[in-house]
Protein backbone atom coordinates (compact mmCIF):
# COMPACT_ATOMS: atom_id res chain seq x y z
CA UNK A 1 0.00 0.00 0.00
CA UNK A 2 1.04 3.49 -1.35
CA UNK A 3 0.96 6.02 1.76
CA UNK A 4 0.41 9.67 0.89
CA UNK A 5 2.46 11.95 2.85
CA UNK A 6 1.02 15.62 2.94
CA UNK A 7 3.81 17.92 2.41
CA UNK A 8 3.73 21.70 3.48
CA UNK A 9 3.17 23.79 0.44
CA UNK A 10 5.80 25.83 1.16
CA UNK A 11 8.69 26.54 4.55
CA UNK A 12 7.25 29.08 6.41
CA UNK A 13 9.58 32.35 6.22
CA UNK A 14 10.52 33.35 9.59
CA UNK A 15 10.92 37.12 9.37
CA UNK A 16 13.11 39.17 12.26
CA UNK A 17 13.15 42.53 11.06
CA UNK A 18 10.49 43.87 9.38
CA UNK A 19 9.55 47.35 8.12
CA UNK A 20 5.67 48.28 8.03
CA UNK A 21 4.89 51.45 5.54
CA UNK A 22 1.62 53.10 6.58
CA UNK A 23 2.15 52.05 10.26
CA UNK A 24 0.71 54.87 12.13
CA UNK A 25 -2.91 54.45 9.53
CA UNK A 26 -6.05 52.47 10.73
CA UNK A 27 -5.04 48.88 9.60
CA UNK A 28 -1.06 48.92 9.25
CA UNK A 29 -1.25 49.75 12.92
CA UNK A 30 -3.54 46.92 14.00
CA UNK A 31 -1.29 44.89 11.65
CA UNK A 32 1.93 46.70 13.88
CA UNK A 33 0.18 45.81 17.38
CA UNK A 34 -0.79 42.00 16.25
CA UNK A 35 2.99 41.72 15.38
CA UNK A 36 3.95 42.90 19.01
CA UNK A 37 1.76 41.15 20.97
CA UNK A 38 1.95 37.73 19.12
CA UNK A 39 5.31 37.53 17.65
CA UNK A 40 7.81 38.77 20.10
CA UNK A 41 11.23 37.80 18.45
CA UNK A 42 9.64 40.46 15.40
CA UNK A 43 11.52 44.04 15.62
CA UNK A 44 9.50 46.22 13.56
CA UNK A 45 10.24 49.49 12.08
CA UNK A 46 7.40 51.83 10.76
CA UNK A 47 7.61 54.33 8.14
CA UNK A 48 5.24 56.57 8.05
CA UNK A 49 4.73 60.32 6.72
CA UNK A 50 2.02 61.09 8.97
CA UNK A 51 -0.38 62.48 6.56
CA UNK A 52 -4.01 64.01 7.69
CA UNK A 53 -4.77 59.75 8.09
CA UNK A 54 -1.78 59.07 10.10
CA UNK A 55 -1.34 59.40 13.58
CA UNK A 56 1.37 58.38 16.09
CA UNK A 57 -0.95 57.70 18.71
CA UNK A 58 -1.77 54.83 17.27
CA UNK A 59 1.50 52.66 18.15
CA UNK A 60 3.04 55.54 20.64
CA UNK A 61 2.44 52.62 23.44
CA UNK A 62 4.31 50.28 21.90
CA UNK A 63 7.08 52.24 20.70
CA UNK A 64 11.03 51.14 22.63
CA UNK A 65 13.23 48.53 21.39
CA UNK A 66 10.82 46.11 19.55
CA UNK A 67 8.52 49.03 17.41
CA UNK A 68 10.79 51.85 16.11
CA UNK A 69 8.93 54.97 14.41
CA UNK A 70 10.78 56.51 10.95
CA UNK A 71 8.89 59.90 10.28
CA UNK A 72 9.42 59.75 6.28
CA UNK A 73 8.09 59.10 2.72
CA UNK A 74 8.03 56.10 0.93
CA UNK A 75 8.59 57.93 -2.34
CA UNK A 76 12.30 59.23 -1.10
CA UNK A 77 14.47 56.91 -2.65
CA UNK A 78 17.33 58.22 -0.68
CA UNK A 79 15.08 57.94 2.67
CA UNK A 80 14.41 53.71 1.85
CA UNK A 81 18.55 53.14 0.56
CA UNK A 82 19.23 54.05 4.15
CA UNK A 83 16.39 52.10 5.90
CA UNK A 84 15.92 49.24 4.25
CA UNK A 85 19.27 47.39 4.52
CA UNK A 86 19.22 45.01 7.25
CA UNK A 87 15.57 44.39 7.01
CA UNK A 88 13.96 41.00 5.88
CA UNK A 89 10.31 41.96 4.86
CA UNK A 90 8.46 44.94 3.97
CA UNK A 91 5.13 44.93 4.77
CA UNK A 92 3.43 47.63 2.71
CA UNK A 93 0.11 49.33 3.78
CA UNK A 94 1.19 52.54 3.38
CA UNK A 95 -1.78 54.34 0.63
CA UNK A 96 -4.18 57.38 0.04
CA UNK A 97 -6.57 55.06 1.14
CA UNK A 98 -10.07 57.00 0.42
CA UNK A 99 -12.45 56.91 -2.89
CA UNK A 100 -13.73 60.54 -1.74
CA UNK A 101 -10.75 61.80 -1.69
CA UNK A 102 -9.64 60.55 -5.01
CA UNK A 103 -12.26 62.03 -6.41
CA UNK A 104 -11.86 65.51 -5.39
CA UNK A 105 -7.77 65.05 -6.21
CA UNK A 106 -6.48 62.40 -7.57
CA UNK A 107 -2.76 63.35 -7.44
CA UNK A 108 -1.96 62.36 -4.22
CA UNK A 109 -3.28 58.82 -4.94
CA UNK A 110 -1.05 58.58 -8.02
CA UNK A 111 2.05 59.72 -6.17
CA UNK A 112 1.71 57.92 -3.22
CA UNK A 113 0.36 54.67 -4.47
CA UNK A 114 2.34 54.05 -7.73
CA UNK A 115 5.31 55.91 -7.61
CA UNK A 116 5.58 55.08 -3.85
CA UNK A 117 5.07 51.40 -3.98
CA UNK A 118 7.59 51.44 -7.40
CA UNK A 119 10.40 53.15 -5.09
CA UNK A 120 9.66 50.32 -2.17
CA UNK A 121 9.83 47.75 -5.03
CA UNK A 122 13.11 48.98 -6.24
CA UNK A 123 14.36 49.22 -2.95
CA UNK A 124 13.55 45.52 -1.90
CA UNK A 125 14.68 44.63 -5.24
CA UNK A 126 18.20 46.35 -4.22
CA UNK A 127 18.42 44.71 -0.94
CA UNK A 128 16.59 41.16 -1.92
CA UNK A 129 13.89 42.11 0.48
CA UNK A 130 11.12 39.92 0.86
CA UNK A 131 7.66 42.23 0.03
CA UNK A 132 4.28 41.67 0.71
CA UNK A 133 1.79 44.53 -0.89
CA UNK A 134 -1.42 45.25 0.46
CA UNK A 135 -4.24 45.93 -1.94
CA UNK A 136 -7.54 46.23 -1.86
CA UNK A 137 -11.24 44.33 -3.62
CA UNK A 138 -11.78 47.11 -4.95
CA UNK A 139 -9.30 46.51 -8.11
CA UNK A 140 -12.07 44.44 -9.39
CA UNK A 141 -14.63 46.71 -9.59
CA UNK A 142 -18.10 45.75 -8.78
CA UNK A 143 -20.72 43.06 -8.60
CA UNK A 144 -24.23 43.32 -9.78
CA UNK A 145 -26.30 42.86 -6.36
CA UNK A 146 -28.03 40.16 -7.54
CA UNK A 147 -24.67 38.26 -9.28
CA UNK A 148 -24.43 35.26 -7.55
CA UNK A 149 -20.53 35.46 -7.91
CA UNK A 150 -17.87 36.62 -5.71
CA UNK A 151 -14.14 38.16 -6.50
CA UNK A 152 -11.56 35.44 -6.31
CA UNK A 153 -8.20 35.59 -7.50
CA UNK A 154 -9.32 34.96 -11.21
CA UNK A 155 -11.31 37.40 -11.50
CA UNK A 156 -10.05 40.27 -13.89
CA UNK A 157 -9.08 43.76 -12.78
CA UNK A 158 -11.68 46.58 -13.56
CA UNK A 159 -11.51 49.36 -10.90
CA UNK A 160 -13.56 51.99 -11.24
CA UNK A 161 -12.12 54.95 -9.18
CA UNK A 162 -9.02 57.27 -9.01
CA UNK A 163 -7.92 55.59 -5.75
CA UNK A 164 -8.75 51.73 -6.92
CA UNK A 165 -7.04 52.88 -10.29
CA UNK A 166 -4.05 53.51 -8.86
CA UNK A 167 -4.27 50.20 -6.29
CA UNK A 168 -4.61 48.31 -9.25
CA UNK A 169 -1.45 49.76 -11.41
CA UNK A 170 0.83 49.37 -8.07
CA UNK A 171 -0.83 45.27 -7.74
CA UNK A 172 0.66 45.43 -11.19
CA UNK A 173 4.11 46.22 -10.26
CA UNK A 174 4.29 44.15 -7.53
CA UNK A 175 3.38 41.19 -10.20
CA UNK A 176 5.89 42.34 -12.74
CA UNK A 177 8.44 42.57 -10.29
CA UNK A 178 7.77 38.90 -9.49
CA UNK A 179 7.72 38.07 -12.62
CA UNK A 180 11.06 40.21 -13.74
CA UNK A 181 13.32 40.61 -11.25
CA UNK A 182 12.53 36.95 -9.49
CA UNK A 183 11.84 39.56 -6.19
CA UNK A 184 9.58 37.75 -3.39
CA UNK A 185 6.66 39.26 -3.06
CA UNK A 186 2.63 38.29 -2.25
CA UNK A 187 -0.31 40.41 -2.85
CA UNK A 188 -3.15 40.41 -0.69
CA UNK A 189 -5.97 42.31 -1.28
CA UNK A 190 -8.95 42.44 1.43
CA UNK A 191 -12.17 43.69 1.33
CA UNK A 192 -13.88 46.64 3.79
CA UNK A 193 -12.15 47.11 7.07
CA UNK A 194 -13.97 48.29 10.20
CA UNK A 195 -12.67 48.66 14.17
CA UNK A 196 -11.20 51.24 16.17
CA UNK A 197 -8.85 53.84 14.91
CA UNK A 198 -10.18 54.07 11.62
CA UNK A 199 -10.41 57.82 10.66
CA UNK A 200 -13.78 59.58 10.72
CA UNK A 201 -14.14 60.09 6.69
CA UNK A 202 -14.91 56.17 6.11
CA UNK A 203 -18.26 55.41 6.25
CA UNK A 204 -18.95 53.64 9.73
CA UNK A 205 -16.85 55.97 12.12
CA UNK A 206 -18.47 58.94 10.22
CA UNK A 207 -21.87 58.15 11.29
CA UNK A 208 -20.63 56.61 14.81
CA UNK A 209 -19.05 59.95 15.60
CA UNK A 210 -21.57 62.35 13.77
CA UNK A 211 -24.35 60.70 16.18
CA UNK A 212 -22.49 61.04 19.07
CA UNK A 213 -22.35 64.60 17.72
CA UNK A 214 -25.46 65.41 17.64
CA UNK A 215 -25.32 65.16 13.32
CA UNK A 216 -27.45 63.16 11.04
CA UNK A 217 -26.12 60.54 10.11
CA UNK A 218 -25.56 61.12 5.80
CA UNK A 219 -26.19 57.73 3.34
CA UNK A 220 -25.08 57.89 -0.11
CA UNK A 221 -27.57 56.99 -3.27
CA UNK A 222 -30.37 54.07 -2.80
CA UNK A 223 -28.01 53.01 0.39
CA UNK A 224 -28.16 49.76 -1.03
CA UNK A 225 -24.35 49.15 -2.31
CA UNK A 226 -22.55 46.23 -0.30
CA UNK A 227 -19.85 46.36 1.35
CA UNK A 228 -18.13 42.85 2.55
CA UNK A 229 -17.29 43.69 6.28
CA UNK A 230 -14.03 42.26 7.50
CA UNK A 231 -12.89 43.16 11.29
CA UNK A 232 -9.11 44.89 10.77
CA UNK A 233 -7.54 42.21 13.46
CA UNK A 234 -8.46 39.20 11.22
CA UNK A 235 -7.36 41.65 8.28
CA UNK A 236 -4.07 41.01 10.13
CA UNK A 237 -3.46 37.72 10.99
CA UNK A 238 -4.66 37.14 7.62
CA UNK A 239 -1.16 39.23 6.45
CA UNK A 240 0.85 37.35 9.22
CA UNK A 241 -0.07 33.67 7.64
CA UNK A 242 0.41 35.26 4.02
CA UNK A 243 4.11 36.80 4.69
CA UNK A 244 4.94 33.71 6.79
CA UNK A 245 3.21 30.95 4.64
CA UNK A 246 2.12 32.40 1.54
CA UNK A 247 3.41 31.13 -1.48
CA UNK A 248 6.02 33.72 -3.42
CA UNK A 249 4.20 35.67 -6.46
CA UNK A 250 0.65 34.47 -5.36
CA UNK A 251 -2.15 36.70 -4.15
CA UNK A 252 -4.73 35.63 -1.77
CA UNK A 253 -8.05 37.43 -1.33
CA UNK A 254 -9.04 38.32 2.36
CA UNK A 255 -12.34 38.36 3.48
CA UNK A 256 -14.73 36.92 6.35
CA UNK A 257 -18.71 36.43 4.42
CA UNK A 258 -19.52 39.80 5.66
CA UNK A 259 -21.84 40.91 2.92
CA UNK A 260 -24.25 43.85 3.98
CA UNK A 261 -25.42 46.53 2.38
CA UNK A 262 -25.02 50.22 3.99
CA UNK A 263 -28.25 50.93 4.89
CA UNK A 264 -28.59 47.88 6.88
CA UNK A 265 -25.25 49.08 8.63
CA UNK A 266 -26.60 52.18 9.26
CA UNK A 267 -29.58 50.84 10.93
CA UNK A 268 -27.22 48.46 12.89
CA UNK A 269 -25.39 51.82 14.24
CA UNK A 270 -28.58 53.65 15.01
CA UNK A 271 -29.70 50.81 17.02
CA UNK A 272 -26.95 50.15 18.91
CA UNK A 273 -26.64 53.68 20.14
CA UNK A 274 -30.34 54.28 20.35
CA UNK A 275 -31.45 55.99 17.60
CA UNK A 276 -34.58 55.94 15.46
CA UNK A 277 -34.05 54.26 12.64
CA UNK A 278 -34.96 56.53 10.13
CA UNK A 279 -32.69 59.79 12.04
CA UNK A 280 -30.49 60.50 8.92
CA UNK A 281 -30.15 61.88 6.04
CA UNK A 282 -29.77 60.79 2.50
CA UNK A 283 -27.07 62.70 0.41
CA UNK A 284 -25.51 62.78 -3.03
CA UNK A 285 -24.38 59.89 -4.34
CA UNK A 286 -20.60 59.54 -4.89
CA UNK A 287 -19.47 59.52 -8.63
CA UNK A 288 -18.55 56.13 -9.91
CA UNK A 289 -19.93 54.83 -7.22
CA UNK A 290 -19.43 50.77 -6.87
CA UNK A 291 -22.28 48.50 -6.18
CA UNK A 292 -21.03 45.39 -4.77
CA UNK A 293 -18.15 43.83 -3.30
CA UNK A 294 -17.73 40.33 -2.33
CA UNK A 295 -14.96 38.00 -1.27
CA UNK A 296 -14.47 34.60 -1.75
CA UNK A 297 -11.21 33.87 0.18
CA UNK A 298 -11.16 29.86 -0.34
CA UNK A 299 -8.24 29.86 -1.50
CA UNK A 300 -6.45 31.50 1.71
CA UNK A 301 -8.47 29.49 3.79
CA UNK A 302 -8.21 25.98 2.31
CA UNK A 303 -4.03 26.94 0.62
CA UNK A 304 -2.90 28.22 4.12
CA UNK A 305 -5.38 27.59 6.71
CA UNK A 306 -6.36 31.14 7.81
CA UNK A 307 -9.85 31.89 9.50
CA UNK A 308 -11.52 34.62 10.69
CA UNK A 309 -12.09 34.95 14.25
CA UNK A 310 -14.18 38.26 14.32
CA UNK A 311 -17.50 36.70 12.67
CA UNK A 312 -20.34 38.16 14.82
CA UNK A 313 -20.70 41.37 12.80
CA UNK A 314 -22.69 42.99 15.74
CA UNK A 315 -21.09 42.49 18.56
CA UNK A 316 -17.19 43.85 16.34
CA UNK A 317 -19.66 46.83 15.58
CA UNK A 318 -20.86 47.65 19.54
CA UNK A 319 -17.29 47.48 20.56
CA UNK A 320 -16.79 49.76 17.75
CA UNK A 321 -19.19 52.49 18.85
CA UNK A 322 -17.52 52.28 22.35
CA UNK A 323 -14.39 52.60 21.24
CA UNK A 324 -15.57 56.32 19.46
CA UNK A 325 -17.52 57.18 22.76
CA UNK A 326 -14.67 56.32 24.97
CA UNK A 327 -12.10 57.86 22.96
CA UNK A 328 -13.15 61.52 21.72
CA UNK A 329 -9.71 62.94 22.09
CA UNK A 330 -8.37 60.66 19.05
CA UNK A 331 -11.07 61.18 16.44
CA UNK A 332 -12.27 65.06 17.60
CA UNK A 333 -9.15 66.77 16.05
CA UNK A 334 -10.32 65.45 12.78
CA UNK A 335 -13.89 65.70 12.61
CA UNK A 336 -15.14 69.27 12.19
CA UNK A 337 -12.65 69.48 9.07
CA UNK A 338 -13.82 66.19 7.60
CA UNK A 339 -17.77 67.36 7.69
CA UNK A 340 -16.96 70.94 6.08
CA UNK A 341 -15.08 68.74 3.24
CA UNK A 342 -17.81 66.52 3.12
CA UNK A 343 -20.39 69.45 3.44
CA UNK A 344 -18.82 71.24 0.28
CA UNK A 345 -19.13 68.09 -1.24
CA UNK A 346 -23.00 68.11 -1.17
CA UNK A 347 -22.34 64.94 1.58
P1 LIG B 1 -5.22 54.98 6.23
O1 LIG B 1 -5.54 56.08 5.29
O2 LIG B 1 -5.92 54.91 7.55
O3 LIG B 1 -3.65 55.00 6.56
C1 LIG B 1 -2.67 55.21 5.59
C2 LIG B 1 -1.33 55.43 6.29
O4 LIG B 1 -0.31 55.58 5.29
C3 LIG B 1 -1.30 56.69 7.16
O5 LIG B 1 -0.64 56.42 8.38
C4 LIG B 1 -0.49 57.67 6.33
O6 LIG B 1 0.20 58.63 7.09
C5 LIG B 1 0.46 56.74 5.59
N1 LIG B 1 0.94 57.30 4.32
C6 LIG B 1 0.18 57.83 3.32
N2 LIG B 1 0.98 58.26 2.33
C7 LIG B 1 2.26 57.98 2.69
C8 LIG B 1 3.52 58.15 2.06
N3 LIG B 1 3.63 58.73 0.85
N4 LIG B 1 4.63 57.71 2.71
C9 LIG B 1 4.53 57.13 3.93
N5 LIG B 1 3.36 56.95 4.58
C10 LIG B 1 2.24 57.36 3.96
O7 LIG B 1 -5.41 53.67 5.41
P2 LIG B 1 -5.99 52.23 5.85
O8 LIG B 1 -7.46 52.25 5.76
O9 LIG B 1 -5.32 51.83 7.11
O10 LIG B 1 -5.44 51.34 4.65
C11 LIG B 1 -4.15 50.76 4.70
C12 LIG B 1 -3.92 49.93 3.46
O11 LIG B 1 -4.91 48.92 3.36
C13 LIG B 1 -4.01 50.72 2.15
O12 LIG B 1 -3.02 50.23 1.28
C14 LIG B 1 -5.39 50.40 1.62
O13 LIG B 1 -5.42 50.49 0.22
C15 LIG B 1 -5.56 48.97 2.09
N6 LIG B 1 -6.95 48.51 2.29
C16 LIG B 1 -7.79 49.22 3.08
C17 LIG B 1 -9.07 48.73 3.32
C18 LIG B 1 -10.04 49.48 4.23
O14 LIG B 1 -11.16 49.03 4.39
N7 LIG B 1 -9.66 50.59 4.83
C19 LIG B 1 -9.48 47.53 2.73
C20 LIG B 1 -8.59 46.83 1.92
C21 LIG B 1 -7.32 47.33 1.72
O1 LIG C 1 -20.86 59.18 4.60
C1 LIG C 1 -20.84 58.17 3.89
N1 LIG C 1 -22.02 57.63 3.46
C2 LIG C 1 -22.07 56.52 2.68
O2 LIG C 1 -23.19 56.08 2.32
C3 LIG C 1 -19.60 57.52 3.50
C4 LIG C 1 -18.29 58.08 3.95
C5 LIG C 1 -19.69 56.39 2.72
N2 LIG C 1 -20.88 55.91 2.31
C6 LIG C 1 -20.92 54.64 1.53
C7 LIG C 1 -19.98 54.55 0.36
C8 LIG C 1 -19.65 53.08 0.32
O3 LIG C 1 -20.66 52.38 -0.40
O4 LIG C 1 -20.50 53.63 2.44
C9 LIG C 1 -19.70 52.63 1.77
C10 LIG C 1 -18.33 52.54 2.43
O5 LIG C 1 -17.65 53.75 2.15
P1 LIG C 1 -16.14 54.00 2.61
O6 LIG C 1 -16.02 53.83 4.09
O7 LIG C 1 -15.70 55.28 2.02
O8 LIG C 1 -15.40 52.74 1.98
P2 LIG C 1 -15.19 52.22 0.46
O9 LIG C 1 -15.33 53.32 -0.52
O10 LIG C 1 -16.06 51.01 0.30
O11 LIG C 1 -13.63 51.80 0.52
C11 LIG C 1 -13.08 51.15 1.69
O12 LIG C 1 -12.95 49.76 1.48
C12 LIG C 1 -12.00 49.32 0.55
C13 LIG C 1 -11.74 51.76 2.04
O13 LIG C 1 -11.87 53.18 2.22
C14 LIG C 1 -10.71 51.45 0.98
O14 LIG C 1 -9.42 51.93 1.40
C15 LIG C 1 -10.63 49.96 0.79
O15 LIG C 1 -9.76 49.64 -0.26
Amino acid sequence: MVVAKLMPMTDAFIPKNIIVTGGCGFIGSNFVHYVYNNHPDVHITVLDALTYAGNLENIKPILGDRVEFVHGNICDAQLLDELVPGHDAIVHYAAESHNDNSIANPEPFVKTNVEGTFRLLEAARKYDVRFHHISTDEVYGDLALDDPAKFTEETPYHPSSPYSSTKASSDMLVRAWHRTYGLRTTISNCSNNYGPYQHVEKFIPRQITNIIEGIRPKLYGDGLNVRDWIHTEDHSSAVWTILTTGRLGETYLIGANGERNNLTVLHDILRVMGQPEDAFDWVKDRPGHDRRYAIDSTKLQTELGWRPTHTDFESGLRQTVQWYIDNPQWWEPAKAATEAKYKAQGQ
